[in-house]
Order: structure tokens, then C-alpha cells, then sequence
């Protein structure tokens, strides 16, 4: 298992990738995902509108819920029906968010 020419990751090939992504995992669907929790309602919140705005600027959206200071958010390529580079991508600049 690798990357396929749809550009699905899967395997070992997903596997490489998610160790540029830490805190990641994969998860059924299959996507991507990762909890991260704040102080307050209102630094979740902020975290997510700087999400919503990488995320426009990449054409790629999460999936995610909110609850109070906690952000669950799964990444997967919709229009592929799985997980892609555009998925590691956005995931390491989320991480970037919260690191830095
Ligand atoms: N986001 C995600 N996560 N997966 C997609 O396949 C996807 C998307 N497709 N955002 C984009 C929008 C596509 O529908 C538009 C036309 O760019």
C-alpha cells in the first residue's frame, strides 16, 4: 500500500506523512484527525477562525465540532474518498497554529 495515482495515501506511504504531522491519526472514515483543547470557549474559538481562514485559502476544509474549549477536527479529501497530500498539508499548518 502507497500512494495510489489517485493520490490516496494509504499504508506505509500514510504512515511517513503522518510523522510530519504530530498528534495526528488516522481514523475511519478514512480521515485524519486530531483533538486539541484551549483555556476558554473563546481561545477555541479564535484557534478555529484561523483554521476556517487556511482552510479557504486552500480550497480544503476539516470536518470538526466544537464543545466549549475542545476542537475535534478530521481532515479527509471529499472528492477523493480519502486521504491526500491536501489533508497532510492542512494538518501540518493547524499544528503550526498551536506550535509557534
Ligand atoms: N475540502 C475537503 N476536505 N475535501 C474536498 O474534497 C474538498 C474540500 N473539495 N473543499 C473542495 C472544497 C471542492 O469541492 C471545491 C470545488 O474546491
Amino acid at each position: 500500500m502507497s500512494e495510489d495515482t489517485s493520490g490516496i495515501l494509504t499504508g506505509t506511504a500514510l504512515e511517513e506523512h503522518l510523522h510530519e504531522c504530530p498528534g495526528w491519526s488516522e481514523t475511519p472514515g478514512p480521515a485524519i484527525a486530531k483533538s486539541f483543547k484551549f483555556q476558554s470557549f473563546v481561545e477555541a474559538f479564535a484557534f478555529m477562525t484561523q483554521v476556517a481562514l487556511l482552510a479557504e485559502k486552500a480550497g480544503h476544509h476539516p470536518d470538526w465540532s466544537n464543545s466549549y474549549n475542545r476542537v475535534d477536527i478530521a481532515l479527509s479529501t471529499h472528492d477523493k474518498g480519502g486521504i491526500t497530500q491536501n489533508d497532510i498539508a492542512l494538518a501540518r499548518k493547524i499544528n503550526a497554529l498551536v506550535s509557534g
